[in-house]
């Protein structure tokens, strides 16, 4: 493919109700979309890419202008030298073709997302196929905020329990740990539950974080900070709950070595986070080859990042119910034609590519800043 131009969209949707974690309170959500035009043996063809970073450098060190500005002056620069330079421009040559600049692994993953849409879509292939999914559909988990009250986390999760959400993961920081753990146990009985840290914890709250060992709780995921990777493994050694690392897996290097270290029997995979799909499914066969599992995390990503997920998941090794909600879960109106819950289950789009693609009367609402960064 010979890329013609890149478009940088920005959007702003705002939540159904306020997410709120150990490090913020979102109540918009503001993601970067990538529109890039090919041209494929003669043809035009348009694909799509969703950066995952969030407004503010609160559950990484990436953020929004942060992602725009890397994009616009280096990443997508790069692609056109790649393909000046008389290299052909494939989504598994892209990581090669960035691998000098350091980080900014969402801004990566965006990119690459939008060049394999290209790609899968001008060879009429799904992301499912690309990806070896085995399964038409994945079953469907629900993030849940901290909440006001302990009354107020019930009525919300006794919703989603209502509309057939499989698993329910609860958000939990000092202070609100213990006790709605306790109460969304005592309410609902032995429903699938894990809780979800964001890195609030250190390892001197052990013999706190050791309490949920009574809940019988799937997992917990990132207790403890981004590069606490040892200290992981020491606290996985003290609880009987299993160990979930999300913010800590930067990359496939950061999961084999998260996995020696007894860091993580269980894998939250990103593909934002871990700087693209390619990255994701690397990151899901050492997990398998270990024998850990893994599951689909989510950005609260619109019907663009949640088809590709969805995709993603459809990989014999995600063994456990993802992030990957139905679009209402945080939209009242999405940017694709909206994921629906069916059974508990989320189906995966068999079209070509993403096989979804903003709604332009939609997109046109919804669009608050818009470049196009031309060769
Ligand atoms: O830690 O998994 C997380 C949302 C934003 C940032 C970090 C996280 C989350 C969620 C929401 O938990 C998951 C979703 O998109 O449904
Ligand atoms: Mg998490």
């Amino acid at each position: 493919m010979r890329i013609l131009n890149v478009e940088l969209i920005t959007v702003r949707l705002p939540l159904v109700a306020p997410f709120t974690t150990s490090f913020s309170t979102q109540t918009e959500r503001t993601p970067l979309l990538i529109k890039l035009t090919a041209e494929v043996e003669g043809s035009e063809v348009v694909g799509w890419g969703e950066c995952v970073a969030l407004q503010d450098p609160l559950y990484s060190e990436e953020y929004l202008d942060g992602a725009r500005d890397v994009l616009r002056r280096y990443l997508i620069p790069l692609l056109y030298l790649w393909q000046d330079a008389g290299n052909t421009l494939t989504a598994e040559m892209v990581g090669h073709a960035l691998r000098h600049i350091v980080g900014h692994r969402m801004a990566k993953a965006a990119l690459e997302m939008a060049v394999l849409d290209v790609q899968l879509r001008a060879s009429e292939k799904s992301f499912a196929s690309y990806f070896g999914a085995t399964t038409a559909s994945v079953p469907s988990g629900v993030s849940v905020g901290i909440a006001d009250s302990i009354d107020s986390l019930l009525g919300t999760v006794g919703n989603f329990v209502d509309q057939g959400y499989v698993r329910i993961k609860l958000k939990i920081k000092p202070g609100w740990d213990i006790e709605p753990v306790r109460a969304v146990r005592e309410r609902f009985g032995d429903i699938p539950l894990q809780v979800d840290a964001n890195a609030a914890y250190t390892l001197l709250d052990a013999p706190l974080l050791r309490q949920l060992d009574a809940f019988d709780l799937l997992l917990i995921e990132q207790p403890l900070g981004e590069d606490d990777l040892r200290q992981h493994a020491v606290l996985a050694r003290t609880m009987r709950t299993p160990m979930c690392l999300d913010e800590s897996i930067v990359s496939a290097t950061a999961a084999a070595d998260a996995i020696a270290l007894g860091a993580a029997a269980v894998i939250n995979v990103k593909p934002g986070r871990v700087g693209g799909y390619l990255e994701a499914r690397r990151i899901h066969d050492i997990a398998s080859a270990n024998g850990v599992a893994v599951w689909c995390g989510g950005m609260l990503e619109t019907g663009l990042g949640r088809a590709a997920n969805a995709a993603l998941a459809g990989m014999p090794g995600f063994t456990l119910p993802g992030d990957i909600s139905a679009s209402d879960r945080f939209y009242r109106l999405d940017i694709t034609e909206p994921f629906v819950l069916d059974a508990g289950r989320i189906a995966i789009p068999s079209g070509p590519g993403l096989g979804v693609a903003p709604l332009p009367e939609i997109l046109k609402k919804v669009r608050v800043h818009s470049e196009t960064v031309a060769p």
